[in-house]
């Protein structure tokens, strides 16, 4: 097992959650020797101040750790600086999650992505390694000279050039599946939340599946989508990577192609765990909806789902309830906020929520369909009703029946290969 001794630095900017960092430290694996705090805003050359370092510095030659892992994010030139003096490897906290999602990473598209995160990570390291070394700087970079790390510095950009290559075309299947799927006529629903709310063991819940779902953080790292139905309409829905507080833009950008599935959704299911406290719960909405905001996917519908309510109290559920509400109100397109429990498949309220969100959307339209061949009739019932509403069925006298449905747009285009005449109708919703 390896040893670390973690660092938090805490000031008004940055309040990190002590129990949260060491989740994370234990999530990569490592055995925690001691937790050095600090507060104070931060130093230029160390983050932390250099009192500090002296501090640490003496706590590592005790402790002998084989990381000094910081809960802040580190510059270049801090990490370089911190190195040279405590001469033990320095990784902060986006680095420690990477070292998490190398663990969990199974699929070929996770682990190139894991790997783009890291070499993402790594090259303004080795860049200010190569600056600092062209300066006269003689201790090197991690064990290597002049000349290996301008060798390594190449390979990064080669080795990141081909992971996006090979990610380019997983995306281009992925996105002719999606086509395909919206063609179909399906609605797509995407779990969006912070790690360990249960998004997975919601997935499970609402298809029967059997998607790896555990207490611990940063379980799920590939995106599964199954079908589910609602009511008679089938839909398809999403799970994949959770969120964290200030997910760095490398991590975004990396895992670009997953996350596209929350922005190409028809609808947002964002789950919440109701059994933490408040300001847990408000500081995960709103490290969700920043994470929704750098995907530009905030002006989706979204349903909230304040999840393990088996966990808390009725009247504990219904305040947090109302909180929420009031936070959500004018930041996100809100459907409902809905209480549910998807470890006991309490699921009631979102699936009332679910076909408010779906009448609601815009692909769904009143159409009028035409049926000339009476064999036909009832194959294009079934075919309507498993993706909208049918309204009205006339049987017009001698062959003809005409068929009022609500339904996606989409599905013109299936039943146009089937021979009927279809237009829509300029029928408006109430308000
Ligand atoms: N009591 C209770 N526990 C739940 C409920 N839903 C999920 N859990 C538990 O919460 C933990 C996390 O669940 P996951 O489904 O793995 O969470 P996730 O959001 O997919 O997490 P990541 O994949 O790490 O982002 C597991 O131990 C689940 O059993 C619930 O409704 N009630
Ligand atoms: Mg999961």
């Amino acid at each position: 097992m390896m040893r670390a001794i973690g660092v938090i630095r805490k000031s008004r900017q940055e309040r990190i959650s002590r129990e949260e960092f060491e989740d994370l430290l234990r999530s990569a694996g490592y055995e925690i020797l001691a937790i050095v705090e600090q507060v104070r805003e931060e130093h230029p050359r160390y983050n932390i101040g250099p009192g500090k370092v002296e501090e640490l510095k003496s706590l590592v030659k005790e402790l002998k750790p084989d990381k000094v892992v910081f809960a802040n994010k580190l510059t270049p030139s801090q990490a370089y600086n911190l190195w040279k003096e405590l001469r033990v490897d320095i990784i902060d906290k986006w680095q420690l999650v990477l070292e998490i999602f190398e663990k969990r990473a199974h699929s070929k598209e996770a682990k190139l992505q894991v790997e783009l995160a890291n070499l993402q990570y790594e090259l303004p390291l080795v860049k200010e390694a190569i600056r600092r070394i062209k300066m006269g700087d003689r201790a090197g970079f991690k064990g290597m000279g002049e000349y290996q790390v301008h060798q390594y510095f190449k390979h990064i950009r080669y080795r990141m050039g081909k992971i996006r290559e090979e990610l380019e075309k997983i995306k281009a299947e992925r996105d002719i599946r999606r086509k395909k799927r919206e063609e179909d006529g399906f609605v797509l629903v995407a779990l969006a939340g912070y790690t360990n709310a249960g998004k997975s063991t919601l997935l499970n819940a609402l298809t029967g599946e059997n998607v790896e779902a555990k207490n611990q953080m940063f379980t799920t790292l590939d995106t599964t989508t199954r079908r589910f139905k609602l009511g008679g309409k089938l839909l398809l829905i999403t799970d994949t990577v959770g969120f964290i507080d200030n997910l760095p833009p490398f991590i975004v950008e990396a895992f670009h192609s997953t996350l596209e599935e929350i922005v190409k959704a028809d609808i947002i299911v964002l789950v919440l765990d109701s059994s933490e406290a408040w300001p847990e719960i408000r500081r995960k909405f709103f490290a969700s909806l920043n994470v929704l905001r750098e995907l530009k996917a905030l002006e989706r519908p979204m349903i909230i789902a304040l999840n393990k309510i088996d966990k808390v109290t009725p009247e504990d559920a219904e305040t947090k309830k109302m909180l929420l509400k009031e936070i959500a109100d004018g930041r996100v397109n809100l459907v409902e906020v809905v209480k549910i429990s998807a470890k006991n498949g309490i699921l009631e309220e979102l699936y009332t929520a679910l076909e408010k969100a779906l009448l609601k959307l815009p692909k769904f339209q009143f159409f009028e369909i035409v049926v000339k061949d009476p064999t036909q009739v009832g194959k294009i019932l079934s075919l309507v009703y498993s993706v909208g509403d049918v309204l009205e069925v006339t049987y017009n006298g001698g062959e003809e029946t005409t068929i009022k449905a609500y339904m996606q747009s989409g599905m013109i285009r299936e039943l146009t290969k089937l021979g009927v005449e279809i237009k829509r109708l300029q029928i408006r919703e109430e308000a």
